[in-house]
């Protein structure tokens, strides 16, 4: 039954319209999921109630006995998950994470160096429209201009003339594995402080997959709803020598009333992460990710990088007249494909035109599909872009779309 749909009939079909959505179409948004039941049923819960300022056992507020088992469930299997000494899980998300861990380390006006956002970084990596822009004197680093991939004796050379006092690394857009051993050996050079965001790789560090940052960084940050298919939220990791400071830092430094529901939804989602069903999903969205974009390269697609090591790939138009990452987004939403435009390296349009696209595997993988589908999604998209001024087209593979996806069926109990 649903008390939802009486009590506000409007927000009850949004809902339901964006049930169907999902279920309908292919998400091929890289920073996408979908998560478990069980997530969703403690993310709905009564858990939302409560008041919880503080950490398990010194709480502000009375009644936090029960918040305060969810919360320590999040934070032993995080650690657990990760391997790392101590665990911050209440974030809001993961800018909240970063803001957290620059407020812990840094002073206004601090050096840093962050990935430039077209180089595959993200906003909270210094972009000056973000808050880590305003406050702090971040210069961006770029990847090679033939290879696409961060060049570290390059990165060291920035090092050694902007002598940060922290280094930023992890990316929202970079299709490549990351050398977090030579970065440490960078900050040390300079003694700069290693942070990593791992906000779109978590699930593949947590699995194996991706080498891990956390035996060389000073702090991990990530999201929780991305690879790591847990609700949307922050959370922080790093050294012992930190800890006291960075719970500070969340709170009271930044953040009020954690979100426990949330807090409780991450303890679910990092028990299923700690599962061999788990690292076999990984690894079929890092193999499903490879089909994907050597299938696009066969097609005549340019991949930023040429390639992917991940769950994403960049497809690049920026040497293509006429087509931008703008008009591919919308010849793929009509065909019943949902991705996100993307600039690419040195892209000369802006953020809100772009010369690419980003595609990601992790959604589509954990609805069941395979190599096989990840063969036919590629003829989808090469398709729709071929013929993305041909409605009649589009329809017709947006059609192709739902009888793919009605073979993998979503939440099939929310549908109505
Ligand atoms: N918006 C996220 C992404 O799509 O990668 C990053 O915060």
């Amino acid at each position: 039954m649903s008390y939802l749909k009486d009590a506000d009939p409007e927000v009850f079909d949004a809902i339901i319209k964006e049930t169907n959505r999902q279920a309908t179409k292919l998400e091929l948004i890289a920073s996408e999921n979908f998560v478990s039941e069980a997530v969703l049923e403690a993310m709905g819960g009564v858990m939302t109630n409560k008041y919880a300022e503080g950490y398990p056992g010194k709480r502000y507020y009375g009644g936090c006995e029960y918040v305060d088992i969810a919360e320590d469930l999040a934070r032993d299997r995080l650690k657990l998950l990760f391997g790392c000494e101590h665990a911050n899980v209440q974030p809001h998300a993961g800018s909240q994470a970063n803001m957290a861990v620059y407020f812990t380390v840094l002073k206004p006006g601090d050096k840093v160096l962050g990935l430039d956002l077209t180089c595959g970084g993200h906003l909270t990596h210094g972009h000056p429209i973000n808050f880590s822009g305003f406050l702090f004197d971040f210069t961006g680093y770029v990847v090679d201009k033939e290879t696409e991939q961060i060049d570290y004796d390059e990165l060291l050379k920035d090092a050694r003339r902007v002598r940060p006092k922290m280094i930023v690394s992890g990316a929202s857009a970079y299709p490549r594995t990351l050398d977090f051993k030579r970065i440490r050996e960078i900050c040390d050079e300079v003694d700069a402080c290693m942070m990593v965001d791992i906000a779109h790789i978590a699930g593949l560090v947590a699995a194996g997959l991706h080498p891990s940052p956390i035996p060389y960084a000073d702090f991990v940050t990530s999201t929780t709803h991305k690879t790591l298919r847990g609700p949307r939220g922050g959370i922080i990791m790093c050294k012992e020598e930190y800890a006291a400071d960075l719970d500070r830092m969340v709170m009271p430094g930044i953040q009020g009333g954690p979100l426990m529901h949330v807090i409780a939804a991450k303890a679910v989602a990092f028990k299923e992460a700690l599962t061999d069903e788990f690292k076999a999903y990984q690894g079929r969205v890092v193999e499903n990710a490879k089909v994907l974009a050597q299938t696009l390269k066969e097609k005549g697609h340019r991949l930023v990088a040429g390639g992917t090591d991940t769950h994403l790939m960049l497809v690049s138009f920026i040497d293509v007249p006429k087509v931008t990452g703008r008009k591919v987004e919308k010849a793929l939403d009509k065909a019943g494909i949902t991705a996100n435009k993307n600039t690419v390296p040195f892209d000369p349009e802006k953020p809100f035109v772009t010369s690419g696209i980003r595609l990601g595997t992790p959604a589509v993988t954990t609805r069941g599909m395979g190599t096989g589908e990840m063969v036919q999604i590629a003829d989808f998209i090469d398709r729709a872009i071929k013929n993305r001024r041909k409605d009649e087209v589009l329809e017709g593979i947006a059609n192709e779309v739902a009888e793919l996806c009605a073979g993998f069926p979503l939440y099939p109990e929310r549908q109505v």
